[in-house]
């Protein structure tokens, strides 16, 4: 596999891009009509979240039918313009392929509830069930119809496991793929994709909700060489990136080492999981420094050494903003925005852009639960609730973690709704928007500055192919990293807090160039003073 590793990614997230119908949902015209702003970014890739007709209990990841468009967002006439429009624009699209289970809404669900035992298959039957927990809360097994049997779902009830061990299935999974390839679509993202590979045997475990029991099985491994070769294998330049759901640096390498033809890279959300308390989502804490550089150097090590291939982000569509996670942003929005883009895009692997995020969006402060329409938050909500938590302290935990964070209509111009529609938004639009908008801010100093990593990606082959060594790893305050390529070097600081930090540099970096830096007089000296959130980036 020889994907080009100085592609950017920026994900979209259809229903909240841009509504050309009034319908307020977004739609693939909005994503047309907004392809020379991207292009102006200077991004390669977009990653379209799900637009396959679906029930949206869980926004598209309830897929009815994989080879469909849902009419809301378009119809397959717009997907293939969109195709050849992006093409000439030299832009390319990765499709959202969720493999690992799909809507009860299919018509393979419903033929196996008719008792069609062809499509009892397809799917997770059990009489006896297990102990394991939906991520969605509640128990990942409900009652098959009128049957004595229960069907599998890791995430709602609404989401049934697909049973990958019928070669029927992968086969269809396959032809699913090789559907969207035929359209002239060579890069995917696949959903939960370790999650595939479930044993004959299933097995109660109560530690971490079962999670060892379905996550990165052996099997995995296999039935992803086996869909490389059928599909997107075929296709050299071909980019393919796997979600990993609480995954090991060893597994990653196998998914993603070009010697295991099995995915060009991964997705693992460990970093974002620092400011959990006790690893669990629902609840508030600060955000641990020294776990997140420790996180970023074992796998920045691991993952370099063995060539295995990360994607790099800090924000996506189940993420509330990084800008809101580890940033003072009353007083340095733009700084941390900037510090936090110069920590990804200078490292190794592919960086993923989600939209809003060069221009410094923010999540939005909605004052009821009404506001939120993410069916994990309301069953978090509830839950909360019902282990007694009082209804502000629920609330605020809601607020701080809900997947609709990242989910508020992209931020277009001043005008009512952020220019995102002309009617009532699905979600509401977040109260920043008369400051923090395209039109305003895209001339501003965090829209410029990841231009300018796009570009350097470009340009540098250090950026694109060096390898990553960790530096500082005592620091309490910087993330630091070299990086190397056909004898240079390039030594990348981040200052992770609002107050002034020092380090002394390698005596070789002193004479070094600057090549970037989020400050406009930042000078090398061999004792350097780093500004808060001042990332510096020096190259010898
Ligand atoms: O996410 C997988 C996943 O593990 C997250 O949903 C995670 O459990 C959650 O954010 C923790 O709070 C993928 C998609 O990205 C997500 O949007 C889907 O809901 C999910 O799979 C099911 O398809």
């Amino acid at each position: 596999m020889t994907f080009d590793k100085k592609k950017v990614v920026y994900q979209i997230y259809p229903k909240s891009f841009k509504d050309t119908t009034g319908n307020g949902i977004g739609d693939l015209n909005g994503i047309i009509e907004k392809l020379p702003y991207l292009k102006e970014l200077g991004v390669d890739v977009l990653w379209l979240n799900p637009f396959y007709p679906s029930p949206q209990r869980d926004n598209g990841y309830d897929v009815a039918d994989y080879k469909a468009i849902n009419p809301l967002f378009g119809t397959m006439e717009d997907f293939d313009r969109l195709v050849s429009i992006a093409k000439k624009y030299h832009m390319e699209l990765m499709l959202d392929m969720v493999l690992n289970h799909c809507s009860t809404d299919h018509e393979w669900f419903q033929k196996a509830l008719q008792g069609d035992k062809k499509y009892q298959d397809y799917f997770i039957l059990r009489k006896e069930t297990t102990d394991w927990q939906s991520k969605f809360g509640g128990l990942a097994w409900s009652k098959f119809g009128n049957t004595d049997y229960y069907y599998l779902h890791l995430f709602d009830k609404t989401q049934a496991d697909l049973n990958w061990r019928n070669p029927e299935v992968r086969l269809e999974m396959q032809k699913v793929v090789n559907f969207w390839r035929e359209k002239g679509i060579k890069h995917f993202r696949f959903d939960v994709i370790n999650l595939i590979g479930k044993d004959q045997v299933l097995k109660s475990n109560p530690v971490l909700d079962g999670k060892m029991e379905y996550t990165d099985k052996p099997i995995t491994h296999k039935y992803l060489k086996e869909l490389n070769l059928a599909t997107f294998g075929q296709d050299s330049d071909s980019m393919t990136v796997g979600e990993m759901s609480s995954t090991t640096i060893e597994n990653c390498i196998k998914y993603s080492s070009p010697n295991s033809n099995e995915l060009a890279m991964v997705f693992n959300f460990h970093h974002l999981k620092v400011d959990y308390e006790n690893g669990q989502k629902w609840t508030l804490t600060k955000f641990d420094f020294k776990e997140l550089q420790k996180l970023y150097h074992d796998w920045g090590n691991a993952m370099s050494h063995a060539d295995g291939w990360n994607a790099l982000f800090w924000n996506n569509h189940d993420q509330p903003r990084a800008l809101n996670r580890f940033i003072n942003i009353k007083d340095f929005h733009e700084e941390g925005a900037t510090m936090l883009a110069a920590s990804i895009h200078l490292s190794r692997g592919t960086p993923y852009i989600y939209m809003g995020e060069e221009i410094g969006m923010l999540d939005p402060n909605f004052d009821d639960i009404s506001d939120y329409v993410d069916v994990e938050s309301h069953n978090a909500f509830e839950n909360l609730l019902s282990k007694e938590y009082n209804k502000d302290l629920a609330f605020k935990i809601i607020k701080a973690k809900s997947r609709d964070n990242s989910r508020t209509p992209m931020q277009w111009d001043e005008s009512e709704n952020a220019g995102f529609t002309t009617a009532t938004p699905w979600l509401k639009v977040a109260e920043t928007y008369p400051t923090i908008n395209v039109e305003r801010c895209k001339n501003n100093k965090i829209f410029k500055f990841y231009q300018q990593l796009i570009k350097l990606r470009k340009d540098l082959d250090i950026i694109s192919h060096g390898s990553y060594k960790s530096k500082f790893e005592n620091s309490d305050t910087v993330y630091a990293f070299e990086r190397e390529y056909q004898g240079q070097k390039l030594l990348v600081l981040n200052n992770f807090f609002d107050k002034e930090t020092n380090i002394e540099i390698d005596s070789e970096f002193t004479d070094g160039k600057l090549l970037l830096s989020n400050y406009e007089d930042s000078k090398i000296t061999k004792q350097l003073s780093l500004r808060p959130y001042e990332s510096i980036a020096i190259i010898i």
